[in-house]
């Protein structure tokens, strides 16, 4: 099958889904949407993805939206190695874990929110930057319970699941804004086994062909 990942190297929901597609082997083609010119925004885009936002996943005769429900289609699609547990209790607090990153964190400090911030609340670097930890600290607190409970290693079990495809971007998105994250000792335990791992590793922004780290 053919795989086309429109993504931006710093959106951390595309992040996402090249770690998934990393961890099952797949290979697949990268076009960037540069969200600092709101290029997601463009009619051509738009075509493939209403909301005008990033990361959309072109497959046969499919273009699939949501990083989490593209998480789980690749699941799906590709089984081997699974990225939720058998059993259906812990697929579902599988999901919980990923769901309070892409629900509850993920869309309160996405660009459009902090560029509105900006621009029409007048919030200056210093109240954005509060603004993101004082959401990212609420969801990472209740990650850190739910990782000394669950967690083997990775966020949940002992290898990794669709948990650590959200944690490890946004622990990303984290650093990069400077986040104390030493109230989350066994959370950024989990993000740092995980993110040595080689298909997460070649998945990271910097590393993408689009990277600016200029
Ligand atoms: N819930 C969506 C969120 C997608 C999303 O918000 N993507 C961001 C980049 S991480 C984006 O395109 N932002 C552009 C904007 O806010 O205009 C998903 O998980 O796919």
């Amino acid at each position: 099958m053919n795989l086309t990942l429109h993504g931006y190297w710093r959106s951390t929901a595309a992040y996402r889904v090249r770690i998934a597609l990393g961890v099952k082997g797949v290979a697949y083609e990268q076009v960037t949407h540069d969200l600092r010119k709101n290029a997601q925004r463009e009619a051509g885009y738009r075509a493939l993805n209403p909301q005008g936002l990033v990361p959309a996943l072109e497959a046969d005769n499919a273009v699939l939206t949501q990083s989490p429900a593209i998480l789980e289609w690749i699941d799906e699609t590709y089984p081997d190695p699974p990225l939720l547990p058998v059993d259906a209790n812990d697929r579902a607090i599988v999901r919980a874990m990923a769901a309070t990153i892409a629900c509850d964190i993920h869309p309160v400090n996405n660009l459009r929110i902090l560029n509105a911030l900006r621009a029409e609340f007048g919030a200056d670097k210093a109240t954005v930057n509060r603004w993101i930890a004082r959401w990212i600290g609420d969801g990472f607190a209740a990650l850190e319970t739910q990782i000394a409970r669950y967690g083997d290693g990775f966020a949940f079990g002992a290898t990794p699941t669709i948990a650590d495809c959200h944690l490890v971007p946004q622990v990303y998105s984290a650093e990069r804004f400077a986040v104390d994250l030493s109230p989350y000792p066994r959370l950024k335990a989990a993000a740092d086994k995980a993110r040595v791992l080689s298909a997460f590793a070649v998945a990271h922004p910097d590393r993408q062909p689009d990277a600016d780290c200029a």
